[in-house]
């Protein structure tokens, strides 16, 4: 028998081929059991071991990994900034946590987690876990949230910021504003 998670998650994965950004991300498989989790984890590569340009997202089955989806116009992410990952088992192991700590369901508000991305890039590695309400009468969730992350990852010196992809749609250049920070 095999152990259930509370939800069906899915993988999807982007790599930039193409100009139009959202021809570039694809739908890879889901599980919503931990047995079917890491057959499909420990069969894809590290994020050390992919190219940049390259994203994975963890998903809630259901809920694409963009700011457009019903579920996710309205909230944010939670954003911490890592050095590059090629070669850097320590984002590794960052990112395997952040993934048990989402569909392992370990926060008390993972009603309004939707999912986790880590992007690689070669100025630097973002792993981010996005939210579903992202208003400031939220923020005490919000909050909670963020600091279960840190505890998750260990990180409690890095700050993290979170903004929502309001903010984060519209920013002007690098520059967005921050909603929280921890
Ligand atoms: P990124 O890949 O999140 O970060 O966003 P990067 O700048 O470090 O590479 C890069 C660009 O991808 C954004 O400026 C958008 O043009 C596009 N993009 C990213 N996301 C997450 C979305 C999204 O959810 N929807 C749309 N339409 N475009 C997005």
């Amino acid at each position: 028998v095999k152990h259930p998670l509370e939800n069906k998650w899915t993988l999807w994965f982007y790599e930039q081929k193409s100009k139009v950004w959202e021809e570039n991300i694809h739908e890879v498989a889901s599980f919503d059991t931990v047995e079917d989790f890491w057959c499909l984890f420990n069969h894809i590569k590290r994020p050390s071991q992919l190219s940049y340009q390259c994203d994975y997202n963890y998903f809630k089955n259901g809920i694409k990994p963009m700011w457009e989806d019903g579920k996710n116009s309205a909230g944010g992410r939670w954003l911490l900034q890592l050095p590059p990952a090629k070669n850097n088992q320590h984002i590794d192991e960052c990112w395997k946590n952040i993934i048990l700590s989402i569909i392992g369901e370990i926060y008390d508000q993972s009603s309004e987690i939707n999912g986790a991305i880590v992007n690689l890039r070669s100025k630097g590695t973002k792993i981010a876990v996005w939210t579903n309400n992202a208003s400031k009468e939220n923020g005490s969730n919000i909050m909670a949230i963020g600091r279960k992350i840190k505890e998750v990852l260990g990180v409690q010196n890095e700050k993290m910021v979170y903004e929502s992809h309001v903010d984060t749609a519209n920013k002007q250049g690098s520059f967005t504003k921050h909603a929280f920070m921890i």
